[in-house]
């Protein structure tokens, strides 16, 4: 690789930020079960501490993700929180409502018919904009996980109409430098229609909510064989795209590692990307990349630092791509030479310029392993089972 190249590799590593989940690091599942680790985080300040392990090891995880329900407790205050999290070394990122979970949502929360039900939503939301604001958090990603199971259930346009309606008081809401990023998905928890089901839906409620509105494309999110790529593209050329929720897939939103069973699916996203921002000479978009992978088998900060290694790898692989030459292909219509730089930059090893990048940074050259000399799994699974048995609790995540 040449000096010029790894200038290149350098400096798009050090803007390359990926935001943990915080639910990633906690004994989280497959919706039939979860298979319990020692090691798993017990409350926030375990996840917090996890999350900051796997940005000292790699050096480019400052933020965390929260889910409201999941991470804070009635009475915390916010300072207490974001003083934790500074001790960890990391800050708080996202926030996350939480429609999911409450028994009153079972037909619906910001669609439902009841308006009390959906005024309760809507101050769940409206919380967790304020509860972003005083942690210094300027992300609120919302997931609605809102639809019907049977044909006739419920009037489609009418819940459309009442998610609007919500979705656009939301906006008024937001401090200044809050984004709000609005998560699309087919199906899960509903099986018949989803109120906000694809990249479409989510691009037309965000347009209508306002300017500080995006789309938030969660890779696990689609039907099998999607261009997620043209969807990306599409969004980034409308200035529509907010961010992501990395994971992998083989069926559905099966929350495997990134890149574990389509790595060449993560390249061409990451491709069209550094594409837009050669577009705008050379300047990039803001946008979240953030993980979403609950790890019911592998272990989960391993999964973690895995997974921000394989994000790195692809995302320094696409940079690779001649963009203008790619444009003077195209523009011959030469479609071999055009596809071969995609496939000879995908098929380069990029390793030792991430290495040489690491160790530049002060970085251990393969973090993974840094992790496993360090004895920090060994010591957090000793303390949590036993804090696990004087708590008297198995587990402590109501989510499987
Ligand atoms: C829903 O499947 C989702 O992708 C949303 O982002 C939730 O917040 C997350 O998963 C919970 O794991
Ligand atoms: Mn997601």
């Amino acid at each position: 690789m040449t000096e010029e190249i790894q200038e290149r590799v350098n400096a798009a590593l050090d803007d390359f930020e990926i935001e943990l989940p915080s639910w990633g690091f906690a004994d989280t599942g497959t919706r039939f079960g979860k298979f319990l680790q020692d090691g798993a985080a017990i409350d926030l300040a375990d996840k917090l501490s996890d999350a900051g392990i796997v940005h000292k090891l790699t050096g480019c995880c400052p933020k965390v993700a929260a889910h409201v329900l999941w991470d804070f407790n009635e009475g915390d205050e916010a300072e207490e929180v974001v003083a934790l999290a500074k001790k960890c070394g990391v800050r708080i990122g996202s926030i996350n409502p939480n429609l999911f979970e409450d028994q009153e949502y079972r037909l619906g929360s910001l669609c439902n018919l009841d308006p009390e039900i959906r005024g309760r939503a809507s101050r769940h939301v409206i919380d967790a904009i304020r509860l972003g604001q005083a942690v210094g958090s300027n992300v609120v990603s919302l997931w609605m996980p809102d639809g019907t199971n049977y044909p006739g259930q419920d009037s489609i346009r009418g819940r459309k109409r009442r998610l609007e309606k919500a979705l656009g008081e939301f906006h008024d809401h937001l401090a200044g430098d809050q984004t709000f990023l609005l998560e699309y998905k087919p199906f899960e928890p509903a099986f018949y229609h989803t109120d906000v089901a694809d990249w479409g839906m989510s691009y037309l409620h965000a347009k209508k909510m306002g300017p500080q509105a995006k789309v938030l494309v969660d890779t696990g999110h689609h039907y099998q064989s999607q261009n997620i790529e043209q969807i990306v593209a599409w969004l980034l050329d409308e200035e529509m795209l907010g961010g992501f929720h990395f994971n992998d897939r083989r069926y559905a939103d099966d929350d495997l590692t990134l890149g574990s069973i389509d790595p060449y699916q993560i390249f061409r996203i990451f491709n069209e990307i550094h594409s837009y921002a050669a577009s705008q000479g050379g300047v990039y978009p803001e946008i979240e990349f953030m993980i979403d992978q609950s790890h019911n088998l592998k272990p989960k900060i391993e999964a973690m630092i895995e997974t921000v290694m394989m994000a790195q790898e692809l995302f320094v692989k696409a940079l690779l791509v001649d963009q203008e030459l790619l444009q003077k292909h195209q523009e011959a219509g030469a479609i071999i030479d055009s596809e071969g730089l995609l496939k000879r930059a995908f098929g380069t090893d990029v390793s030792d310029a991430i290495i040489a990048w690491r160790l530049g940074r002060g970085l251990a050259a393969d973090p993974l392993s840094a992790f496993r000399e360090s004895g920090y799994l060994e010591k957090i699974s000793a303390d949590r089972k036993a804090r696990r048995k004087e708590l008297g609790v198995v587990s402590t995540i109501g989510y499987a």
